[in-house]
This record gives C-alpha cells, structure tokens and sequence, in this order.
C-alpha cells in the first residue's frame, strides 16, 4: 500500500457508490493516504469495500466541520443542565502499545474522539478494530514524526477536518538498542532523537495555536517521558546514562556528518540516544510551560506510565531480552503494568478533573494512585530546556 505524504485533502471526498467509474475520484490524497497508486489500479469491489470502511473511520470533511461549529459548554434547553461536547484528542504512535490503550481508553468513554495520528495506516486500521474502538470515535491520520514534512502535513490535514482540538499526546517513539550505527529522519536527524523529540517538537509548536483557539474548559499538552531519562532512580543509573551534555551534538544537526549524532557530541549508543530524547520530552513540557502556561490556560504534562514491557518499543531488542525483561519486572522490580493498566493512567492525564496542574511529571504507586513526581537534575534543569528548545527551533525551522 503506498503511503504518500498528503498534499491537499479533497474537500469533495466522497466515495463513490460500487460499479460507478473511478473517474468520478478526483485525484487527490486522503488524510495522509494516497490512493492515487493504489486504487486507480484496482478499483474492485473489494477496494471499495475498504474505502467504505476507510471512510467510516477517518470521517468525512463535511461531518467533521459539524463538529467545530459546537461550543464546548451547552446549556440544555429544558432542564438547564451544562452538557460538555466531545472533546477531540491527538494521540500520536496510536497504532500500538500505550498510545493505542489509550486512544481505547478515552474512546470508550464515548467523551472523547480520538485522532490516531500513525505512520502505517492499514496497521493502525487493524489495531483499532481489534481493539474495538467504534469507529464514529475515532479517525486515523497518517504522521510519519521522522518527516518534518510529513508533521507540516498532517497538521495541514488536521486543520482541513474542521474539527477543534482540546488535547495533544506526544507518545510515539522508537527505541534503538542494538544499533551499532546511527540511522537518520527525512531531514538527516539521528532517528530517535530525531522522531521522539524533534518531529514532536514541530508537531507540538505548531498545534499550540490550534489547541489556543479551542473553547474546550480543560486543554491539554501531554509529551510522554520516562524513568529511564532520570538519572534520580534506581532505573536511569543503568548504563548507558541520559546525558545532553553542553548540547554540542544537538547544536550541530545531529547527522553523523559534521558533527556527532548523539545530543551531547559523543560516540553514537542507541539506548542513550532513546534515552536523551526522554530527557528532552520532558524538559520541553517544562518549557511549554513556563512559555505558555499563564497565557494560555493549557495544561502541559508529562509522566512515566509504568514499566510496559511488553509493548512493540523492545521490537529491536535482543530475543533474550525481550524473553526475560516482563518477568523481571514483574517480579524483580515490580514496576511491570499491563498495556491497559498504562493507557488507563494516560487517559487519566488526559481527562481526569483532578489532574489539572501544569507543568508536572506524573507516576503512579504501588495502588495505582498518582503523583506528582521529582525529575533528575538535568530533566528539570531550566536553562538546559531553554536551551534545547532554542536549538531544536533552529533545526525544525521554526526559528
Ligand atoms: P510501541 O512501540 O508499542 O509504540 C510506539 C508507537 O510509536 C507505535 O505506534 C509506532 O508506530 C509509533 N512510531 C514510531 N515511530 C514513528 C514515527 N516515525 N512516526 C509516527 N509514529 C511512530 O511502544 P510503547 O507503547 O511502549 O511506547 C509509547 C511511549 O511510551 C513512548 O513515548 C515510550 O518512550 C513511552 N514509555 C514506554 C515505556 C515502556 O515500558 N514500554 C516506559 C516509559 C515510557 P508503529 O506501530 O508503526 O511501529
Ligand atoms: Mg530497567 C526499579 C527498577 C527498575 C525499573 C522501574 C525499570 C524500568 N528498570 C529497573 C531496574 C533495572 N533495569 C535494573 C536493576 C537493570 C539491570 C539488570 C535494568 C536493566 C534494563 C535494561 C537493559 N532496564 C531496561 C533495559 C532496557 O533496555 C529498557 C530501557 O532502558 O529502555 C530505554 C529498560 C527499562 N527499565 C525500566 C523501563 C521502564 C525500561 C524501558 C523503557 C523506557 O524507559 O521507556
């Protein structure tokens, strides 16, 4: 299936009823999917009957604009009573793991639709039907967070849908541990660096102004971190250690080239590489927060959900690895949590009325209540933030 980077967003996307002539498809890529390749190729029946249910999911235009022209607060007319709209949530990397816990999570709420915005969409489209996910509440939107480009379009494409946006979930990463040399994005950036922070970074400063313009009461900015970026716990003292160093690596491109493609300019570890974008997720939400917080009433929130082991991130690990590290969490660490314990605890950041502060990193005890937790030294070292988020500025081209 050929995935393109979407350009436009036919505002006549309609599909067209079985046997009519594929002529009647303007040319035209859908949310993220062209189907230029594809179906103008095989227009059969059976592609029609994907397209149907592809419409289904991702929604059309027009239906979508319906939803932006509902305040968030209504006054019931005959008993006076306020009813809050849907509200709409991003969750990036929803195809998998936490973020598709929970995108389940909220979706089954029936308060939240949820846009998964995922790089493979047939995979998404199967995960969300496997994990039952009604499709009126959900929309599936092509992001490949290593493109910049490809973020400039899908945030193009979600402004196309009409739709408000409440909250944003920075969650999808890849973890490289075994790599002996660095691969790189779209734009030549070391790939996990270049996906969990700097793609997110993009995505999250351009969605700022969207998630302004919403009337929703309770606004969110969540950028998922993690135990192992801080180096305060038991878990991030085990080598190799996050460490952004004077950010000379960052500060030159990270590509390998001309300079090093590791943040703090030395030789490149996969593992310290996964882990220093953590570090760099939370120092941002930090960032946001002192930038943003006061003007704009939104929350920015990070927190560590769990040790999820199971989860696709320790696909590239080694087999022995991946054998033994659920039980040793289970029941060595005990920081194991089930994939839908974790996107129960996300879904609380998303939504929950008491989780409203800003600026926090949360975590949850051993009876699964939360908390606000304390980040390492580097992970909430502010000059490093402004710092980071200066750099990472230049290097996505917003500055
Ligand atoms: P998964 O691998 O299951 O999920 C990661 C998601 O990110 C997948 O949906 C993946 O897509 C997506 N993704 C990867 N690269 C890109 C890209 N270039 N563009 C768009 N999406 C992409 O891992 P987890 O669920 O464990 O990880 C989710 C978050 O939780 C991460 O931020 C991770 O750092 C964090 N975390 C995880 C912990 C754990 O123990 N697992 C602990 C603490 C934090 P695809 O399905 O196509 O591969
Ligand atoms: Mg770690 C309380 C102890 C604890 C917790 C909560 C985690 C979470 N880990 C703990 C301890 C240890 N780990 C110890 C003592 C060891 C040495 C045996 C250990 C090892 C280890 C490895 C090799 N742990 C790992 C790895 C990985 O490859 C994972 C990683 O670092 O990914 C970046 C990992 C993790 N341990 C965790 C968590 C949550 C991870 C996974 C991923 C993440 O931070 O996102």
């Amino acid at each position: 299936m050929a995935l393109q980077a979407a350009s436009l967003v036919s505002s006549t996307f309609v599909v067209p009823e079985e046997g009519k002539s594929s002529a009647s498809l303007k040319e035209s890529s859908l949310l993220g999917v062209s189907l230029s390749d594809h179906v103008k190729a095989d227009f059969s029946s059976s592609t029609l009957k994907w397209k149907r249910e592809f419409n289904q999911r991702v929604g059309t235009v027009r239906a979508q604009t319906m939803a932006t022209a509902t305040p968030a607060v209504n006054r019931a007319s005959s008993d006076g009573k306020k009813t809050l709209r849907q509200g709409c949530c991003i969750v990036t990397g929803a195809s998998s793991g936490l973020g598709l816990a929970a995108a389940k999570a909220l979706a089954e709420t029936g308060k939240w639709h949820v846009i998964m915005a995922c790089r493979d969409f047939l995979k998404a489209e199967r995960a969300a039907k496997s994990a039952g996910i009604a499709k009126e509440n959900c929309t599936i939107m092509h992001l490949d967070l290593a493109s910049l480009d490809s973020v400039r379009q899908f945030v193009d494409t979600f402004r196309r849908s009409g739709r408000a946006l409440d909250v944003l979930v920075c969650n999808a990463a890849v973890y490289l541990p075994t790599a002996k040399e660095p691969t790189f994005t779209a734009e030549g950036f070391e790939l996990s660096v270049g996906t969990n922070h700097l793609g997110h970074f993009l995505l999250s400063r351009l969605l700022l102004e969207d998630m302004k313009k919403s009337d929703y009461p309770s606004k969110r900015l969540i950028i998922v971190g993690s135990i192992t970026g801080n180096t305060n716990t038991l878990a991030g003292n085990v080598p190799p250690k996050a460490n952004l160093g004077d950010l000379r690596g960052l500060a030159g491109g990270l590509n390998g080239l001309n300079s090093s493609a590791m943040i703090d300019g030395g030789e490149f570890d996969g593992a310290k590489a996964y882990k220093d974008s953590k570090v760099c997720n939370m120092l941002t939400m930090q960032e946001f927060h002192r930038r943003f917080h006061e003007e704009t009433g939104i929350t920015f929130a990070s927190l560590y959900p769990g040790c999820i082991a199971t989860t696709g991130l320790f696909r590239e690990h080694i087999p022995l690895f991946r054998l033994l590290f659920p039980p040793f969490q289970k029941y060595i660490t005990k920081g194991f949590v089930s994939e839908e314990d974790a996107g129960k605890r996300l879904a609380q950041v998303v939504s929950d009325p008491s989780l409203t502060k800003s600026g926090v990193y949360w975590s949850w005890n051993k009876d699964s209540a939360s908390f606000e937790n304390q980040l390492s030294q580097e992970a909430s070292d502010a000059e490093k933030a402004r710092k980071v988020w200066e750099v990472s500025e230049k290097l996505v081209g917003l500055a």
